[in-house]
């Protein structure tokens, strides 16, 4: 590092531990800027593929009002995915070349969204609990040190919350129901309970991003300080439509005023980011045809932005 380089460090490092925020034409360390287009890509490849096993549902909603209201969640998944998009492009990097990662299989995204979504009660769940799960950790997020993420966030957030009310409106709905819509609902969360509580990412032990990037003020909680508030959260959530959390080392912890729980299948996370979860190839199949299918979509408006440009 030569003196220029480590002073430009130190000033970096000074603004950054005064809560400044960093903005696109601000001098920044390579690895900074590294980890928030990994971070920021791979968050928007979850809102895009996170469309999918939801749009499954769109069709076959019980009713009118609810087919409009998923309708609307998952077009705004797609808003989330652009605003992300446009805040990773202002690192630098081109929109074709992320998207092109993500089609190709070398980018991650969200573990969560690689599950099946077999019953309506599905719908309930995500809202619920994948969307309840994303909000715990995009608040956060809405303080980072990067200006464009953070304000992507602040306006992801307050739709995220919608989405988490609807979620739960849906499960509560099914638990004044019959025997059966109960039962429907209970499975769901069974299924869903622990691909939720992996999306906040590995154990701190094995974070590999998570000191520095809590440093650089990216992140200001760790993934198992997340976890736990959500355990915390959800808990009550679940017993007062009563529905059991399936874990049978769930307990109240007196001393410590938090939930005590079971161990995650880091076995089953693992397998889900190396590619191998239950849709992992169902959903690059749906995105890659997405993508070709749209193809005439992008020549066209490049055709017409060309011919606008040349008036
Ligand atoms: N899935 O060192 P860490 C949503 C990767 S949005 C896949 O702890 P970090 C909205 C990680 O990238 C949901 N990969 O990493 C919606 C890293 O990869 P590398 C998405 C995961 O960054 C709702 C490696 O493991 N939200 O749901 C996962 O400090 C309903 C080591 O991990 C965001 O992306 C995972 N679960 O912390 C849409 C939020 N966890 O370097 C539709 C922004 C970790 O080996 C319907 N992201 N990895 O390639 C973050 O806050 C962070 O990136 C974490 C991970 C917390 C996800």
């Amino acid at each position: 590092m030569n003196a220029t380089h480590e002073k430009l460090r130190e000033e970096f490092d000074a603004y950054v531990a005064e809560d400044k925020k960093i903005e696109p034409k601000d001098w920044m360390p390579d690895g900074y800027r590294k980890t928030l287009i990994r971070q920021i890509s791979q968050h928007a490849h979850s809102e895009v593929v996170g469309m999918l096993p939801e749009s499954n549902w769109i069709t076959r909603a019980p009713s009118l009002q609810r087919k409009a209201i998923l309708l609307a969640k998952v077009q705004d998944e797609a808003g989330h995915g652009l605003y992300l998009y446009s805040a990773a492009e202002t690192l630098g990097v081109d929109r074709a070349d992320l998207i092109a990662d993500l089609l190709s299989g070398k980018a991650r995204y969200s573990s969560i969204f690689n599950y099946p979504t077999l019953t309506w009660a599905d719908m309930g769940a995500i809202g619920w609990l994948v969307d309840g799960a994303a909000i715990m950790n995009q608040v956060p997020l809405c303080r980072c040190s990067y200006g464009p993420y953070a304000r992507a966030m602040t306006r992801v957030c307050r739709e995220e919350s919608f989405h988490q009310r609807q979620g739960y409106s849906i499960m509560m709905e099914l638990m004044k129901g019959t025997e059966d819509q109960k039962a429907m609902a209970q499975d769901s969360l069974n299924r869903w309970w622990w691909p939720s509580l992996m999306m906040f990412g590995p154990s701190d032990k094995h974070s590999t991003h998570s000191s520095q990037n809590m440093k650089w003020n990216i992140k200001r909680f760790s993934n198992d300080e997340l976890r736990q508030r959500m355990v915390d959260m959800t808990v009550p959530q679940a017993e007062l439509i009563g529905l059991k959390i399936p874990d049978s080392d769930l307990k109240w912890n007196n001393e410590t005023g938090h939930y005590d729980f079971g161990e995650i299948d880091w076995e089953e996370f693992n397998n889900v980011l190396s590619g191998n979860g239950p849709c992992n190839k169902e959903r690059l199949e749906a995105r890659n045809k997405a993508h070709d299918d749209g193809a005439w979509v992008r020549e066209a408006a490049s055709a017409y932005a060309e011919k606008k440009s040349k008036k």
